[in-house]
């Protein structure tokens, strides 16, 4: 029997603190059991096995969040799956599906070594060491923190560049760009002004294939969707986002998307999204930690990674 093809992608998950790197991973086990393709994911180690287990449990049976991160975690999973080859000669085309499993090394930081001010210098030089290091990377804009707060570009920038500092004296900054792939997304689309916010944009769109009518942006709004955002955070500097994502990185490396983890709230007479009551996220009275309703219905968690781990693969023969 052939062997299965390997690739490695190490990912940094990167984002302010509580802008929901941490949900976005536990939600990706449920998120893969919900799509109807062959994707699955195991862990590669006993810690990274039971850390995968006790962070979707945590989320679909205790509906509880994680709590925020306070170190550098590591998670060494494997996404297996499989994708589709065309061979033969143009005249007698044959689609082949192909095994694939994809090492997926996952760098989830607090969001807080993203500071400038607020970081241990230890701690920020270590996670530069590690962004340089990886080949892919997720930055969550998470649109309710920046209306409160307006510290998206604050997060971005300064790491942004010092990691061009540290790639340029490793000769790999020599045109400017960074060689990263990076997936920015947009987060907390179930909340309601998020949502309220695409509608008015004329941007929420549902597949028709798809029973329980589930709103959905495009990926190709996201980017107009995020600048939208950017220009109504409360610092007024987030739409500098995209211009500094933008400076860094290769357009063709750069890809947006709007997610939600934990999905919309699920209810009506047949168990499909009601416009007139879809909040997963239930606030806790007293300013306690917010917890989930109903079961997930993750939307675009499984996507931005499977995109970053495809393109990464794709770039060396396995
Ligand atoms: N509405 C909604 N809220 C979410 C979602 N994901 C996370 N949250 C909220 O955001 C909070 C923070 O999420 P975390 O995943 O811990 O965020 P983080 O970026 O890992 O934060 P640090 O570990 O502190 O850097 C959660 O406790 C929830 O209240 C989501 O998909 N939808
Ligand atoms: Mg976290």
């Amino acid at each position: 029997m052939q062997p299965i093809p390997q690739a490695e992608s190490r990912i940094a998950m990167w984002g302010p603190p509580g802008s929901g790197k941490t949900t976005f991973l536990a939600a990706l086990n449920i998120a893969l059991a919900r799509r109807r393709d062959d994707w699955t994911i195991v862990g590669n180690d006993d810690a990274s096995t039971s850390a995968l287990l006790k962070m979707t449990s945590e989320l679909a049976d205790s509906r509880r969040f994680p709590h925020a991160t306070t170190g550098l975690e590591r998670l060494n999973w494997t996404l297996l799956g499989s994708v589709e080859e065309r061979t033969g000669r143009p005249w007698r085309r044959r689609v082949v599906r192909h095994p694939v499993r994809i090492g997926l090394e996952l760098l989830d930081p607090p969001g807080e070594s993203f500071s400038d001010t607020r970081a241990d210098r230890r701690d920020r030089t270590e996670l530069i060491d590690d962004l340089a290091a990886c080949r892919g990377l997720i930055f969550l804009f998470d649109p309710v923190r920046e209306f409160e707060d307006g510290d998206a570009f604050q997060y971005l920038h300064g790491a942004l560049v010092q990691l061009a500092h540290r790639m340029d004296e490793a000769g790999r900054f020599t045109d400017g760009l960074l060689p990263h792939h990076i997936a920015v997304c947009v987060t907390k689309f179930d909340e309601i002004r998020t949502l309220e916010t695409a509608r008015r944009m004329g941007l929420v769109t549902v597949d028709p294939g798809d029973p329980l009518g589930l709103p959905r942006v495009d990926d190709e709004d996201a980017l107009d969707f995020l600048q939208v955002l950017g220009g109504i955070s409360s610092s007024g500097n987030a739409e500098l986002v995209v211009p500094t994502l933008r400076k860094y990185f290769r357009e063709d490396r750069v890809r947006y998307f709007v997610t939600s983890a934990i999905g919309f709230h699920l209810g009506g007479e047949h168990g499909a999204f009601d416009a007139d009551d879809f909040q997963n996220l239930v606030p806790t009275e007293g300013g306690g930690p917010s917890r989930i309703r109903g079961n997930l219905h993750p939307v675009n968690v499984v996507e931005p990674l499977l995109w970053l781990a495809q393109r990464i693969a794709a770039e060396r023969p396995t």
